[in-house]
């Protein structure tokens, strides 16, 4: 799979894709991930990549130009199965986006800055748009990267333990059971006694039941699908 992130602000990028899986699945040759920096397509004297809102009204908008330019060289070089447009005002992502978006070959995605990128670019190349959550962030990167992190991990070979992105939170629309290791008894603290008993259908029913019960309380809402 391969990922080309369009930015204002490649550094962003340095410290997620720098460590950890992300860093593992790239040296593997699992994913590789290219940032471009927007502003280096800037034919503007000043390399500018923002204007002022036609109409009025505070915050700049990012212009056409330089992000039009390095769609189109990237769209050149081979064929894209989504432009991503990273921006508040989408649907929400969610792990059901994350396992369609794994199964990808190639993806753009596009991280909005101020007020956002002008609508025509919107219009004419983006072919998704991923909100993060109902918050408002500076910009596109850090949800961009987070996104990124969960289509990643998905992808066969990257986890060491290939079962264990199918048993997470949110497979099943339920979140996972609690989890413990040693010691078993912390000063009096004890573990729940099932998982001593060696017996592996009883600890199995613990968990669906924990799963369920704490699904339950704190997000009712995965369960009406
Ligand atoms: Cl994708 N971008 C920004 N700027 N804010 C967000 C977001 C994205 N998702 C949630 N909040």
């Amino acid at each position: 799979m391969r990922i080309d992130i369009l930015t204002i602000f490649p550094e962003l990028f340095e410290s997620p894709f720098g460590h950890s899986m992300l860093k593992r699945a790239q040296n593997k040759g699992f994913i590789e991930i290219f940032i471009h920096n927007i502003r280096d397509y800037s034919t503007d004297k000043h390399k500018s990549v923002d204007d002022y809102a036609f109409g009025g009204g505070a915050g700049m908008v990012m212009m056409i130009q330089p992000i039009e330019d390095l769609i189109l060289k990237l769209k050149l070089e081979r064929d894209y199965d989504e432009i991503i447009y990273m921006t508040p005002d989408a649907k929400v992502f969610n792990q059901k986006e994350a396992n369609r978006l794994s199964l990808s070959e190639n993806i753009i995605i596009l991280c909005g800055h101020y007020k956002g990128v002008d609508q025509r670019i919107r219009d004419h190349y983006i072919t998704k748009e991923i909100s993060i959550g109902d918050y408002v962030l500076t910009g596109g990167e850090l949800a961009a990267a987070i996104v990124v992190d969960s289509i990643v991990r998905l992808i066969p070979g990257v986890l060491s333990d290939e079962t264990s992105a199918l048993t997470d939170s949110f497979q099943d629309n339920l979140l996972s059971p609690p989890v413990y290791t040693r010691p078993a008894d912390h000063n009096g603290w004890k573990i729940p006694e099932v998982l001593l008993s060696g017996n592996d259908k009883l600890i199995d029913e613990w968990r669906e039941k924990q799963s369920m019960e704490l699904t339950m309380r704190v997000r009712p809402d995965l369960l009406d699908d």
